[in-house]
């Protein structure tokens, strides 16, 4: 549990902390150097029936603001502190803009200074409060009056910080594991320490993490909480980490220390963007600003299709980072920029690795899982998405993310990717046209090459593996011998002439016998259908190749190979024009012929002639 105060400078938030906690956060800094156990600017609170809450307080309005933002996540409750003699200030209305960026629900108000002010101003106080809590993230927090000097109010406070972290649900332990780094240190005898906050999921000591952006593998050798060594650590803890196999300066603030698998660095984001009311401009088409997400932050440029962002305007668009993140579908994060530099506003990623071509901005109103899914596989077409990349890609935890698969009617899961049901459906009727296509265009044809029509579709091997499966047992198509298929029931066709033609072409072929012409010389004289006839016979076992461009009738073929062995002594080498005496051909015939008889291992060459096979 993660308290974070809030409030205008000089407010009293260090004193209220020292008082609940009896730790000085602003003395912290100088005692960082005492180790492990002092953790900057965290302060442990005992909270009645809730256990040691930690508390983050440091110094200065820009530290602040970052230390909020490095909280993100991780601040469960806000501690919003307004002084009773002076009231709502302009830092106070940042801290609350940025606390409904952050999606930062619950919290309470603690007036404090109360003992500077008469009752009846503290009235008015309580009253002109609530009027600008209204509508904000705290329009619900109770409001307790304290002061440090007397110790008025301070045992109810406590009472309503435990309240109000009762409220707030637990945080599920069961998800991917993720934790910011917020500082990076050494220490003698133990050596790389990091500490943060657990954002989700659990570490545990030996557990082996990564270290992203870099995607660096580590190994964890320890973990403290509030300065107690333990064994895992669930989400929502202040934790210090001792980390093996990484050097101190290879790590820096704005690492972020995940799970296994999963994570991936982005350079661009699709988001739900804000630009908060109070800002004086609209905020132009790619204008550059500086990106907070957790101890990240780093130049952006965010594009909102359509025109600029205007004041107090939510719209989907995408950002465009100057270095490599590490972010998750739901995070919130802030958009600051300006001079002096203020908060403009922020948003929640709605997806951390948006198609590269095609990524068009999704609506605020895909905020479902199921939604979000169907959009994500429309968009991944034929490369389909992995499973394991889609708790992070969709921001749900792996339980949440496998009861969805089971029940999407648009999910077809192959192996460990999952792919758009309707894009395969697709991908099967083009395979099916691409076939009849090529009936149309060749009707002697037996079918088309398998791997032909395949790669006219696009798609990662196995979906296309699935479509053409899917094509045959829905009977679209049929697969035939040779790697061919065909529209399923399609044979080819002969037209009258071509019946005749394909007499004619063996008749030609028997009559020549020994000595056939070759395909060339039979389309000179039969025309363009001789090709496809010949390859009718040839399927049809009426002719062979002896040649690329010569077949044999298969009956002549057959006798002369007898009339070859016939005239062959076993064992004896015949060299060729002794083989021409044989069987009497012609050179141009013979010497395919008996290439032809080799590669049918009728026959054997060695160095000076040929000797049946065999023998
Ligand atoms: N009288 C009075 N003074 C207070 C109280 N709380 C804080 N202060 C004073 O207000 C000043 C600013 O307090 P500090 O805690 O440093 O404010 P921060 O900047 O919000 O952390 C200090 O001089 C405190 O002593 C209070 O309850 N009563
Ligand atoms: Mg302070």
């Amino acid at each position: 549990m993660i308290v974070g105060t809030a409030g205008h400078i000089d407010h009293g938030k260090t004193a209220l902390v020292r008082a609940l906690t009896g730790i000085d956060t602003d003395r912290l800094p100088e005692e960082k150097r005492r180790g492990i156990t002092i953790d900057l600017g965290f302060a442990p609170l005992d909270l009645p029936n809730v256990g040691v809450a930690g508390v983050v307080d440091v110094p200065g309005h820009e530290a602040f603001v970052r230390t909020m933002l490095a909280g993100a996540t991780g601040i469960d409750l806000a501690l919003l502190v307004i002084a009773a003699d002076e009231g709502v200030m302009p830092q106070t209305r940042e801290h609350l803009a940025i606390l409904g960026l952050l999606g930062i629900r619950g919290g309470v108000v603690a007036l404090t200074k109360s003992d500077l002010v008469e009752p009846d101003w503290l009235d008015l106080v309580r009253l002109d409060v609530a009027d600008v809590l209204a509508g904000t993230a705290m329009a619900d927090a109770p409001m307790v009056a304290t002061s440090v000097v007397t110790g008025a109010g301070l045992p109810a406070l406590r009472e309503a910080l435990a309240a109000a972290a009762a409220d707030v649900s637990a945080r599920r332990d069961d998800d991917v594991f993720r934790m910011p780094i917020d500082r990076v240190f050494t220490i003698r005898g133990t050596g790389t320490v990091i500490t943060g906050t657990v954002w989700s999921g659990s570490i545990g000591r030996d557990d082996v993490v990564r270290v992203m952006p870099d995607d660096k593998t580590v190994r964890v050798r320890g973990l403290q909480a509030h300065g107690t060594a333990i064994d895992r650590a669930k989400p929502g803890t202040r934790l210090a980490v001792a980390l093996a196999g990484i050097d101190h300066d290879a790590l820096t603030r704005g690492a972020v220390l995940v799970s296994e698998g999963g994570w991936h660095a982005s350079r661009v984001l699709r988001a739900d963007l804000t630009l908060l009311g109070n800002t004086v401009a609209a905020l132009s088409p790619r204008a550059s600003v500086r990106f907070h997400l957790g101890t990240t932050e780093v130049g952006a440029r965010v594009v909102t299709p359509g025109g600029a962002l205007s004041p107090g305007e939510t719209k989907p668009g995408r950002v465009v980072l100057d270095a490599p993140v590490v972010v998750r579908a739901g995070d919130r994060f802030v958009i600051r920029g300006g001079s002096p530099v203020s908060t403009l506003g922020g948003g929640v990623v709605v997806d951390p690795h948006p198609a590269h071509r095609r990524a068009r901005p999704w609506t605020a109103q895909h905020d479902s899982f199921d939604a979000r899914l169907s959009l994500a596989l429309r968009e991944a077409g034929g490369e389909g998405l992995g499973i394991a990349d889609l708790p992070v890609r969709l921001g749900a935890s792996p339980s949440d993310v496998a009861a969805c698969l089971e029940k999407h009617k648009d999910v077809l899961r192959i192996g460990a990717r999952i792919f758009d049901r309707a894009y395969r459906d697709e991908l099967v009727s083009s395979l099916a046209e691409a076939v009849a296509r090529h009936h149309q265009r060749n009707p002697l044809d037996a079918g088309v090459l398998l791997q032909t029509i395949r790669a006219r579709v696009v798609g990662r091997s196995e979906l296309l593996d699935d479509a053409v499966r899917t094509a045959v047992i829905s009977g679209h198509l049929e697969t035939i011998e040779n790697g061919l298929v065909r529209r399923t029931g399609w044979r080819p066709t002969l037209s009258n002439d071509q019946t005749d033609l394909k007499a004619t072409l063996a008749g030609a072929l028997r009559t020549a016998g020994p000595e056939p012409p070759s395909l060339g010389e039979l389309s000179a004289a039969h025309g363009p259908s001789v090709v496809p006839i010949i390859r009718m016979l040839e399927r049809e076992g009426t002719i062979v190749p002896v040649e690329s461009d010569r077949y044999y009738d298969a009956g002549a073929l057959t006798a002369l190979v007898d009339r070859l062995r016939n005239g062959m002594i076993g064992g004896r080498e015949y060299t060729p024009s002794e083989l021409r005496d044989v069987i009497g051909l012609s050179r141009k015939y013979l010497i395919p012929f008996l290439e032809y008889c080799d590669r049918r291992g009728i026959t054997e060459r060695r160095s000076t002639g040929r000797v049946l096979h065999g023998t």
